[in-house]
């Protein structure tokens, strides 16, 4: 009796382990909140806080009319005058996020 009690209490406590992963997991990929940064702003049309395809292909059209556009210079990391879809993706949503990068280390 008193064993079954254990594997009913260590099971209930896995249980619980489970879930709470699942929600820290939620927490991450939860949609950033807060106002967006410039180049969402101006791109991120339907404001759901991701670059789709659409959208992508806006700024990599903007950007191959204005390579010097100091809205999207900086995520040209790799300074190839092309915005690929690592580079947009790389892009932060918010404009706290945007701040951050922009620090100098
Ligand atoms: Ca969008
Ligand atoms: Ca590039």
């Amino acid at each position: 009796m008193k064993r079954t009690g254990l594997i009913v209490w260590m099971t209930s406590l896995l249980a619980m382990a489970a879930s709470s992963a699942v929600a820290a997991n939620r927490k991450s990929n939860r949609t950033p909140t807060g106002p967006p940064s410039a180049v969402y702003a101006k791109y991120d049309v339907d404001q759901n806080r991701k670059i789709n395809v659409e959208e992508g292909e806006a700024v990599r059209k903007d950007y191959a009319k204005t390579p010097s556009d100091p809205l999207l210079k900086p995520y040209d990391t790799n300074h190839d005058g092309v915005m690929s879809d690592a580079e947009i993706m790389a892009i932060p949503a918010t404009a706290r996020a945007a701040a951050l990068l922009k620090k100098p280390k």
